[in-house]
């Protein structure tokens, strides 16, 4: 069915990335992944062997992408079950009932609202050549805060999964962007635990760390490229921009930190969730 038919008695709103996006099961989805996002919920045949890396968008998808297939061709994950892994922005509360409880681990990065922001306008400029009507940083910045945004509400999405992680620690492994960057090894250790493998040597922990790098990663020829991938549809390049903690400091004006720290705030108090955001 085409996604016109599907989504013509669903919310739509233009968001500030330039896309017409539609509000399903209380999460805005961009036309090109609404159609499987129902797809997913409806059809998906579920394995206990399964893996999936789960994310909303700009809090570290790639990364941990490339970490997690580096674990398992280093054997840390069995070769049959490499196949396994797949990633999403799916919401959990969207996520198919299967899937959930089969057994399969979830592997979820979340980033503190303010950087992942600032990624997202940055991705935002990057895919939105020839919209004829921008919004400007502080339109947009509007539209995050009211929770406009492809796969948002950002806090409800991460907040989602912070909750699920906590009842169900076997199943759902919740790091963070910044604890990543802080203690890379750590975090490789922690996901190979998740995993029930254990790490031969130290030595291959840094190789794993290294292969990954944001150096590295980013200045791969292919990643390099401007062309799409096949995939998500943007170029390459646009998954990579500066992959550090904190850059929200040279956009952010104090009154946006106060009223974003408000929404924050109200949202997450008592649910044990914090963010780092240096
Ligand atoms: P996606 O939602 O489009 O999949 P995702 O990979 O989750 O994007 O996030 C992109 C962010 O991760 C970018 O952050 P920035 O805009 O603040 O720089 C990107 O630079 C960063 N990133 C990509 N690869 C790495 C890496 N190897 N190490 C650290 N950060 C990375």
């Amino acid at each position: 069915m085409a996604v016109s038919s599907l989504s013509q008695d669903l919310p739509a709103t233009k968001l500030f990335s330039g896309i017409v996006m539609y509000q399903w099961q209380g999460y805005w989805y961009p036309p090109s992944h609404l159609e499987a996002a129902m797809d997913v919920s409806k059809h998906f045949v579920a394995h206990p062997d399964d893996i999936l890396l789960a994310a909303a968008p700009k809090t570290g998808t790639t990364w941990l992408s490339a970490l997690l297939f580096s674990i398992a061709s280093h054997g840390l994950i069995p070769k049959e079950e490499a196949h396994k892994l797949f990633s999403t922005h799916i919401p959990y509360s969207t996520l198919p009932e299967p899937l959930k409880d089969s057994g399969s681990r979830i592997i979820y990065i979340s980033r503190n609202p303010r950087d992942a922001f600032v990624s997202l306008w940055h991705f935002s400029q990057k895919i939105q050549r020839g919209n004829s009507d921008p919004l400007t940083f502080e339109e947009a910045f509007e539209q995050f805060c009211e929770g406009k945004t492809a796969f948002g509400p950002f806090l409800e999405h991460v907040l989602e999964y912070w909750k699920a992680s906590q009842e169900r620690t076997q199943n759902i492994l919740f790091l963070t962007y910044e604890e990543m960057k802080a203690d890379t090894k750590g975090g490789v250790k922690r996901m190979a635990q998740f995993l029930g493998r254990s790490i031969e040597t130290e030595e291959e922990v840094e190789e794993i760390v290294d292969m990954c790098s944001f150096e590295r990663l980013s200045n791969l020829e292919v990643n390099t490229s401007k062309e799409k991938s096949p995939w998500a549809f943007f170029p390459y390049n646009s998954f990579f921009r500066k992959g550090v903690v904190g850059d929200w400091v040279n956009y952010f004006t104090p009154a946006m930190t106060e009223r974003l720290d408000r929404i924050i705030q109200a949202k997450i108090q008592g649910s044990g969730l914090q963010f780092r955001f240096e």
